[in-house]
This record gives structure tokens, C-alpha cells and sequence, in this order.
């Protein structure tokens, strides 16, 4: 059995002081620096996925609902799209970008990209590296990745609960992956809408752990 550590959206714009901050975002970018530092080598793989929107239609709206539709948040190549500064990238092996042109809440829409790339200078003529440029055209998604690393187990953590880590763990069940939440390390949104989710996440045989119980 294979492990992989799934970090979701711990974004500098779902953090205090971003477009779409979640209260505690930034404190759980430093305390899942410190899980990683203490328990990394328990996964065999840590991956990260980030919200990456360029054009992503009603995802964003000038009078958002904050359920369906949203303020601007994580456009790809701004500061607001960076991993929060507090969150350790070292033993992050691989980055999932998703949203470009639509909602992209699950991390299972995502695909393999370097974001780091963005604006460098690139070739003999020096084109620059554009946002959409980041995800190569045969980038492989995340269950493609996880499958080749014979993953099949997954521990979700992140932002937020009820949106991006709800989306992204439910995929992960149907795609048949054992799915355990860790509740300490996520954030949500919506009190209500959290409760919602774990008991979607017991109907689809996912289980939320504690730290403790990890
Ligand atoms: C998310 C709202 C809009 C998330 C992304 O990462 O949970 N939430 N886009
Ligand atoms: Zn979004």
C-alpha cells in the first residue's frame, strides 16, 4: 500500500489578508510546515494543488454567494495564486494546477504544472512564460500521477473544507482511493456547509480523522 499526502489550495488568497481569506488559513500553513517537517517521510508521495484560474467564467462574480460564486481570487500568475509564504515546499514533490477556465474545485481536475515558471524568459527570443504556458499540453492530471506511483491510498488536507478538499476528497473515493480527512488541518467556509460535508464524506466511506488519530 502506497500513501500520498494531498495539501489543497493553501493559496495566499484563501489566507487573511487575500481576495477569499479563510479564517485560520494562515495558521494552518504553518502548522502543516510543521506536520511535514515531523511526518513527511511517512507518505510516499506530497503533493500540492492550487486554484489557478485565468478565465473561469461564473466561478467569478461581482456579487458573489460565497457557495457558487465568488470575488476574484487565485488568478493565475499573481501573488494572490502563490502558496502561502508560511507553507514548507521542500518536500512537496509535485504541484497541481486546476481552474484555469472553469471552477476547478476538485484537485482531481488538476494537472501537472511548475508555476514558479511564470514570467521567465524563455528560448533564443525570450518569450515569456505566460500563466496558461505552466501546464504543459501533456501534463498528466492527479489521478494519472498518483496511479503511476501505485498510490492508492490518499490523506487530504487544506482549504477549505467544504469547497476545494470536499470536491477533492469525494473524487478521490470514486476514483477508489482510501480517503482519509484530516480535520485539524482544514479550514472551511461555512459552519453549516462543513457539517454537510463530513456527512457526505461518511456516505462515501471517507473517513475524518484527528491529528491524534492519523
Ligand atoms: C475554493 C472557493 C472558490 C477552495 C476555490 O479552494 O476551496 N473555494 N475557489
Ligand atoms: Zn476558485
Amino acid at each position: 500500500m502506497a500513501e500520498a499526502l494531498i495539501i489543497v489550495d493553501v493559496q495566499q488568497d484563501f489566507c487573511e489578508g487575500g481576495a477569499l481569506a479563510v479564517e485560520g488559513g494562515a495558521r494552518l500553513a504553518a502548522e502543516l510546515s510543521e506536520f511535514l517537517e515531523d511526518h513527511h517521510a511517512e507518505y510516499d508521495a506530497v503533493v500540492t494543488t492550487q486554484d489557478w484560474h485565468i478565465d473561469p467564467g461564473g466561478h467569478f462574480s461581482a456579487a458573489p454567494d460565497f457557495d457558487h460564486t465568488w470575488p476574484v481570487h487565485c488568478v493565475a500568475g499573481t501573488p494572490g495564486a502563490e502558496l502561502h509564504e508560511d507553507l514548507d515546499t521542500d518536500y512537496v514533490e509535485a504541484r497541481f494546477l486546476k481552474g484555469l477556465y472553469d471552477d476547478g474545485y476538485s484537485g482531481f481536475e488538476g494537472r501537472l504544472g511548475d508555476p514558479e515558471r511564470v514570467g521567465i524568459l524563455e528560448g533564443e527570443k525570450g518569450i515569456k512564460v505566460e500563466p496558461e504556458d505552466v501546464v504543459a499540453p501533456d501534463a498528466p492530471d492527479l489521478d494519472s500521477w498518483l496511479q503511476e506511483r501505485n498510490i492508492d491510498s490518499v490523506v487530504i488536507v487544506g482549504i477549505a473544507t467544504d469547497h476545494c478538499v470536499r470536491a477533492t476528497a469525494l473524487d478521490a473515493a470514486e476514483n477508489d482511493y482510501a480517503v482519509r480527512v484530516v480535520t485539524d488541518l482544514t479550514v472551511g467556509v461555512s459552519p453549516e456547509k462543513i457539517a454537510e460535508t463530513y456527512q457526505e464524506f461518511r456516505d462515501a466511506d471517507i473517513q475524518t480523522v484527528s491529528l491524534d488519530e492519523l
